[in-house]
């Protein structure tokens, strides 16, 4: 029996979540197109071949702007000096940017902590794009203990990189029981779900100006329970936006959230979805702390 922590890290939107969600066989990461999509550190658990992998899906790693941007940047450099073996991804289709480099260098710091590169969305490069790619990566980035080539998005080459980790996990114990396969609170999932469907139909600032949280769930003698759940946006022009005209963008939302947290949870629910006006909420502590963005020693 071997297990290990593996930290899933690189620049926003190269496919970390996605790859953690498919590693797993799961949706325990959501995922958009929107850069910034993951805001939290999040277990996906794999039990293969005797083996637990334990990824840790980190936020993309970046130049904050503003506190929440620094939390989300802490979490991930915070969980490079936790784990056996450090995942770093990359988006295989776009040119190495400093962007890259920056993660990088939060790598270099974490010191002797054995790295494997993924080179991520093969799927949209062609056999010289790769070939180019390779000499471009040793160049720009050095080298790795371990590169694996995949596409997170087809599930393709995902058993070479299990393969490429089995031999930094250590001799031992589970860390966790073999059902469980995420440390995510039904809470946060449900949250997360509700985040995800805002983040596909909104742009520009919107998105990342998005928090939700649910002030109340009221049981029913009918056992559809009710979730009475918060949009905060930062500006008033945004709450008309995520309302949409007629209300249409915030009923679609309730639809699709709807739907898969009532498959998740396995019951019909009643969901309310309020939009409330909190203005720069990135940028205050204490509503940070309320949304559950803080680091154990804030
Ligand atoms: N074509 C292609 N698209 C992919 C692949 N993997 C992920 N994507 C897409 O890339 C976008 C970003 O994916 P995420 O998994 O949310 O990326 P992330 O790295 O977790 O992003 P942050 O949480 O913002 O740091 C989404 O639109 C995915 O569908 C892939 O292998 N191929
Ligand atoms: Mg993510």
């Amino acid at each position: 029996m071997k297990a290990g922590f593996i930290a899933v890290v690189g620049r926003p939107n190269v496919g970390k979540s996605t790859l953690t969600n498919k590693l797993v066989s799961e949706k325990v990461a959501i995922v958009s197109d929107k850069a910034g999509t993951t805001r939290d550190s999040i277990k996906g658990i794999l039990n293969h071949g005797g083996n637990q992998y334990i990824f840790i899906d980190t936020p993309g790693i970046h130049k904050p702007k503003h506190l929440l941007g620094e939390h989300m940047t802490s979490v991930a450099i915070q969980t490079l000096k936790e784990v056996e073996v450090i995942l770093f991804v990359l988006d295989g289709s776009q040119e190495i940017s400093t962007g890259d480099q920056f993660v990088m260098e939060r790598i270099e710091e974490a010191r002797n902590t054995p790295r494997v590169l993924v080179i991520n969305k093969i799927d949209k490069m062609s056999d010289e794009a790769m070939e180019a790619k390779r000499a471009e990566i040793e160049e720009k980035l050095g080298k790795f203990d371990g590169v694996v080539e995949l596409s997170a998005e087809y599930a393709l080459g995902l058993p070479k990189l299990l393969t490429a980790l089995d031999p930094y996990l250590e001799e031992g114990m589970m860390y966790y029981p073999e059902d469980m396969y995420t440390d995510m609170p039904m809470y946060k999932i449900i949250t997360e779900t509700v985040r995800e469907k805002l983040l596909h139909k909104t742009r520009d600032e919107i998105p990342h100006s998005i928090a939700v949280e649910i002030v109340d769930v009221v049981r029913r003698p009918n056992g559809k329970d009710r979730y009475d759940i918060n949009i905060y946006v930062e500006r008033s022009s945004q709450k008309g936006i995520v309302i949409g005209q007629n209300g249409k963008v915030l009923k679609e939302v309730g639809i699709e959230a709807r739907r898969d947290i009532e498959e998740i949870l396995g019951k019909k629910i009643y969901m309310n979805l309020w939009v409330k006006v909190k203005e720069k909420w990135r940028k205050k502590k204490p509503f940070l702390k309320e949304m559950g963005y803080h680091l154990d020693e804030d």
